[in-house]
């Protein structure tokens, strides 16, 4: 049976922190399923709209080699569902979320992955705003 990854993010503004997180959770198993968070899922939680819609956002992760298949993240609290969807054998999240997903480690293990240092879609736009 191949081993299924699952991983949520926004990948708003695409950058290299992005990629290394999606490459090490492709590692992982066999077939990696991203969910991309809704646009409006973004300016619910943190109250701010994406550079880059939701259409847009897909199609970049969608792109990837190491990406099998993309959907809308619609809500956070989703999770259980689209892991048991997907049959997901793995969820990766990265580390700042780190023990927020633990409960769901009856239906599959949970893998928290350190984030690459030093770059962000906040302090991309913060440097472009100052250019
Ligand atoms: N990431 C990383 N290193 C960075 C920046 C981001 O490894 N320097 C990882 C994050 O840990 C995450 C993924 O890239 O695994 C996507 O990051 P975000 O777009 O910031 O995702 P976020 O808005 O936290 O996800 O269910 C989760 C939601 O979809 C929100």
């Amino acid at each position: 049976m191949p081993r299924t990854v699952i991983t949520f993010g926004t990948f708003d503004v695409f950058h290299v922190g992005h990629l290394r997180v999606l490459e090490r959770a492709a590692a992982l198993g066999d077939r990696l399923v991203v969910g991309v968070s809704a646009d409006a899922l973004n300016e619910r939680k943190k109250g701010r709209v994406p550079v880059f819609s939701e259409r847009e956002r897909l199609a970049i992760v969608g792109a990837l080699k190491v990406v099998d298949e993309v959907f809308v993240e619609e809500s956070l609290e989703q999770k259980r569902d689209y892991i048991l969807e997907h049959g997901a054998d793995v969820l990766v999240m990265g580390d700042d979320w780190a023990g927020r997903f633990d409960e769901l480690g009856d239906v599959c293990e949970v893998v928290y992955l350190e984030r690459t240092p030093a770059i962000s879609t906040t302090a991309i736009i913060e440097h472009i705003a100052d250019l």
